[in-house]
């Protein structure tokens, strides 16, 4: 995939919670476009299989119990830059420790229940976008 393209979930907590048009325009204010958006739900195969990387680690279970308990908001976003861009917009995993202004800081439960997922890499972001949205669903 080209640098220029990251892919994101607003997780279940920040949905519940009534973020998710706040942080929609947090990432438009950020110069990011929207390639793709849905709102969907993950079953707990899903989840799994989207985190399968972190099968061996002792909080797969309940981030995979989190990440299925409801609605989410997918997408996959296009500026210069994406993937590292947009991990400095939503700050370090565990909200303590996350930057002033950042998405994870304004808006995550704690760092399991942290608001927003982004990409770590560009490949993984292909792998990401392609796990959720088909050729029709792209802009
Ligand atoms: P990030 O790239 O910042 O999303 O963080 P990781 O890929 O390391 O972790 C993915 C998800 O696992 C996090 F978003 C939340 C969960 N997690 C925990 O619940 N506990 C941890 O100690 C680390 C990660």
């Amino acid at each position: 995939m080209a640098n220029n393209l990251t892919f994101t979930m607003i997780k279940p907590d920040a949905m519940a919670d009534g973020y998710m048009g706040k942080i929609i325009a947090q990432i438009q204010a950020a110069g990011f476009a929207f390639n793709a958006l849905k709102m969907t739900r993950l079953s707990k195969a899903q989840a799994e299989a989207f985190y399968v990387v972190h099968a061996a680690r002792p909080f797969y279970g309940e981030l995979v119990d989190f990440m299925s308990s409801g609605p989410i908001l997918a997408a996959v976003l296009e500026k210069e830059n994406a993937v590292a861009e947009f991990r400095t917009l939503i700050g370090a995993t565990n909200p303590a420790e996350a930057a002033e202004g950042t998405v994870r800081k304004l808006y995550a439960r704690n760092i399991g229940e942290n608001a927003i997922h982004g990409s770590d890499s560009d490949e993984n972001a292909a792998i990401e976008a392609a796990f959720f949205f088909s050729g029709l669903e792209r802009a």
